[in-house]
């Protein structure tokens, strides 16, 4: 199975309700980058990423296309199976996993429909039809923040985040009393999720605040450092997430004890292969983690709930989508919807979505 073509798409992804607020960025829209690869037969496969703006981590739109026009014309007669894919595409290029996961997303769509499998099959196989999500509450007021997360609650999440960060330290604090008074007891699992925001100051100060609420943190700190500072002196979990920026980082933070789990993006650590081993290591450590994206439609959404799906049950933190964000869907019958906190694995060989190539227009490049 081998490269024939290669399309570049561009697609501009408005925030419904907007914005979306993290303490790295306020986001009004997205511009995701979609990419098709057709095989020598004629079979198809898409890909998907997209940064949630420039700032939350070292990626932004414009990055991943002019690596994936950096790669492109390499990848054109290349291995569609993935390790010898990602060999080729470490050979044109060094780094940029965000943009390499796009083709790898793809190569699994395509091998997956070409086989007539889906990819959580590709990937070990599904243990659940029904995969676990949870809600991302964005930075704000601590009451509407409370209020939010009491009826996500009532919809059926079992796990929820707290976006915190870029305010006083004590309105921080406050956001947790209030949604721990409501969601406290309901069996939830609370994430605060400060996004690099907090020095390691406001860290230890949260934690020594908030002894009786049984939060994780989510990436406190801004470096690797900084958490290894931090570890000792806190009294809640730590799971780490934009310091994950390849599957060596994750096997030393797993393997030196320094966090007890991750929020875990595809796209981050290079697409579904990389995502694999590390779902093997964390399975092997005992860590529980995430299997989410930054943002994206739903091609990145379906990549992330077929990994999601083979994640042992009680280490699966959740596969985080955008969707319930945006209007619409590239696959109107079959796109990734949740439904009471948990989302249907998709039907259908591949990612089993299949995109309407008309909403994106004519491609950005072509090889
Ligand atoms: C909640 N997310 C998965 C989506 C946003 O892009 C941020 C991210 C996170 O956990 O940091
Ligand atoms: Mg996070």
């Amino acid at each position: 199975m081998k490269i024939r073509e290669i399309h570049i798409y561009a697609q501009d992804l408005p925030v419904k309700d907007g914005p979306y607020v993290i303490s790295s960025s306020t986001v009004w829209a997205l511009d995701t980058t979609l990419v098709r690869i057709v095989a020598e037969d004629g079979s198809e496969g898409w890909g998907e990423t997209c940064p949630v703006g420039p700032t939350y981590a070292e990626s932004f739109a414009a990055g991943a296309r002019a690596a994936l026009i950096q790669m492109a014309p390499g990848l054109i007669g290349a291995d569609l199976w993935p390790v010898a894919l990602h060999r080729r595409m470490d050979g044109l290029l060094n780094g940029h996993n965000y943009a390499k996961a796009a083709i790898d997303i793809a190569a699994h769509d395509l091998i997956g429909k070409r086989l007539g499998v889906p990819v959580c099959d590709l990937l070990g196989g599904g243990a659940v039809q029904d995969v676990p999500t949870y809600y991302s509450m964005g930075v704000g007021d601590p009451d509407e923040t409370a209020r939010i997360a009491g009826e996500r609650v009532r919809e059926g999440f079992t796990r929820l985040q707290v976006k915190l960060g870029s305010r006083p330290v004590e309105v921080d604090i406050e956001a947790l009393r209030k949604v721990w008074e409501v969601v406290g007891g309901t069996g939830v699992r609370l994430a605060a999720d400060g996004n690099r925001a907090w020095n390691t100051r406001d860290v230890i100060r949260i934690s020594r605040e908030c002894p009786d609420i049984p939060f994780v943190f989510e990436q406190p700190c801004n470096s690797y450092d900084e958490l290894t500072f931090v570890r000792p002196l806190v009294r809640h979990g730590i799971y780490m997430d934009e310091s994950g920026t390849s599957l060596s980082t994750a096997i030393s933070a797993a393997g030196s004890g320094l966090v007890d789990g991750f929020g875990m993006k595809v796209t981050r650590i290079g697409g579904l292969h990389p995502m694999r081993a590390f779902r093997d290591i964390c399975a092997a450590r005992n860590l529980p983690h995430t299997c989410d994206d930054a943002w994206g439609g739903d091609i990145i959404a379906a990549a992330c709930v077929h990994v999601g799906a083979t994640v042992r049950p009680d280490l699966n933190e959740g596969a985080w989508i955008a969707a319930p964000y945006i209007d619409g869907h590239y696959d109107r019958a079959n796109g990734i919807r949740i439904d009471g906190g948990t989302i249907r694995l998709p039907d259908g060989p591949g990612l089993g979505v299949v995109p309407d190539r008309d909403l994106f227009g004519d491609p950005v490049a072509s090889f």
